[in-house]
């Protein structure tokens, strides 16, 4: 069937599913994707169909983690990937040396469609062994990732090459199946996007890590064997440093959310209600989906959420663990022992006399300059002393604002190619 005939059929099947979900979703607009996302980064190899992204699916944007680059080799998409020691940083000033992939914790976001067959280079650049499991994928089992089940694991230094057909779609992830790193940070998501897009289709969609690290005092490694954690991280920074979701008034946006950690987060959205359209088993039937403002993502899970953006203003997306919503947050280090209102005062009868009972139990973080960004062009001043921990910022913002956003950041990336 000629291409322009398939997209119009499939315009006129979208706009059918459209009409009759619009009661559940709302209003829909539909403006073209946004410029500098990943469909612009992959114009050096001419997609070939079905390895481009279908007509109306637009590519994830995962904040603050890049896009996976691949090549087309004999019609198989290739990646090589590396697993390996990364340093890098949750808040200004707060380094983390844990483990990721490619350079990045959590590892490069990995994009393909339904359909696509894909090489996945693996090299070990780690001090001890590593399997990698590709997790929610319907794959053979000798692709599975289980070391001493379906494979040897990778030695250091070594290499195996994971090569598969997807044949579902949703937000999958990739992770080390070796247990102890696990918080160690090794984790990346991998969306593999409809051969058609989903009903309603979405003007945004954002990908989102869920990460949770014990990092104690003037240490930068995790201690893995923790059992509370005092760093919780979204595509592995902390607020105030997350970058914000940008997205216009009236649009239709998607996040998506893994989590691979020790503990649950209840992601909680001001300011609207969402739907939850999927799970890490795929797409959930438009007719089981109720509204929501928290959704619970376990361990091992996906989650992915759908709104209409109607409610404009600059909206915290965040964990409602209150000890998930603050930085450094852990008894040995936390306020309660760094402050000098809790310590005794000479001559008080009792001691601590005067002392405000439970006093402090906060402690802001006051950094917009250090944090600034052209995504958080516009925020009221101080707006960094009440984000911290696993919390972003969900801005619906004007047209106008908007493109101003993007200008910045156009500006910023010429001055740094240049
Ligand atoms: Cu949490």
């Amino acid at each position: 069937m000629p291409s322009n005939r398939r997209s119009f059929l499939q315009g006129l099947a979208s706009l059918a599913g459209a009409a009759s979900t619009q009661a559940v979703y709302g209003q829909h607009v539909h403006p073209p994707p946004p410029p500098g996302t990943s469909q612009g980064q992959r114009a050096a190899t001419p997609p070939v169909p079905p390895y481009a992204l279908a007509s109306g699916v637009v590519p994830v944007v995962s904040p603050d983690i890049p896009d996976m680059p691949w090549r087309l080799e004999a019609g198989v998409k290739v990646f090589d990937i590396r697993v390996e020691h990364v340093r890098t940083e949750l808040v200004p000033g707060r380094a983390l040396d844990g483990w990721g992939f490619n350079g990045s914790i959590p590892g490069p976001t990995i994009q393909v469609t339904e359909g696509d067959r894909v090489r996945l280079n693996v090299e070990n650049r780690l001090p001890e062994p590593f399997s990698m499991h590709w997790h929610g994928l319907e794959i053979p089992v000798d692709m599975d990732g289980m070391p001493g089940i379906s494979q040897d694991a990778i030695p250091p230094d070594g290499r195996f090459a994971y090569e598969f057909t997807l044949k579902q779609n949703g937000t999958c992830f990739y992770h080390s199946h070796m247990a102890m790193q696990g918080m160690m940070g090794p984790i990346g998501l991998f969306i593999i996007h409809p051969r058609r897009p989903h009903s309603p289709r979405v003007d945004r969609d954002f990908g989102l890590v869920l990460q949770e690290w014990a990092l104690l005092p003037n240490n930068t490694i995790p201690n893995s064997l923790a059992m509370e954690f005092n760093w919780l991280t979204l595509n592995g920074k902390s607020g105030p440093a997350t970058t914000p979701l940008i997205v216009k008034i009236g649009e239709r946006v998607r996040i998506r959310m893994v989590n691979l950690g020790m503990d649950h987060h209840p992601m909680h959205m001001h300011g609207h209600q969402f739907f939850v359209t999927g799970t890490e088993g795929g797409r959930i039937r438009t007719s089981a989906v109720v509204p929501e403002n928290t959704v619970l993502v376990g361990v091992g899970q996906a989650r992915d959420i759908e709104f209409v953006a109607d409610n404009p203003g600059d909206w915290h997306f965040h964990c409602h663990l209150p000890h998930h919503m603050m930085n450094q947050m852990v008894p040995m280090v936390g306020p309660h022992l760094t402050s000098e209102a809790n310590t005794p005062r000479p001559g008080g009868s009792p001691p601590n006399a005067g002392m405000y009972p439970g006093f402090p139990q906060d402690m802001p973080m006051l950094m917009d300059e250090r944090v600034a960004k052209p995504e958080t062009s516009g925020l009221r001043k101080g707006w960094t002393a009440g984000t911290m921990g696993m919390m972003t910022i969900v801005r619906v913002v004007t047209p106008e604002l908007f493109d101003r956003i993007q200008a910045l950041k156009a500006e910023q990336a010429a001055k740094a190619g240049a």
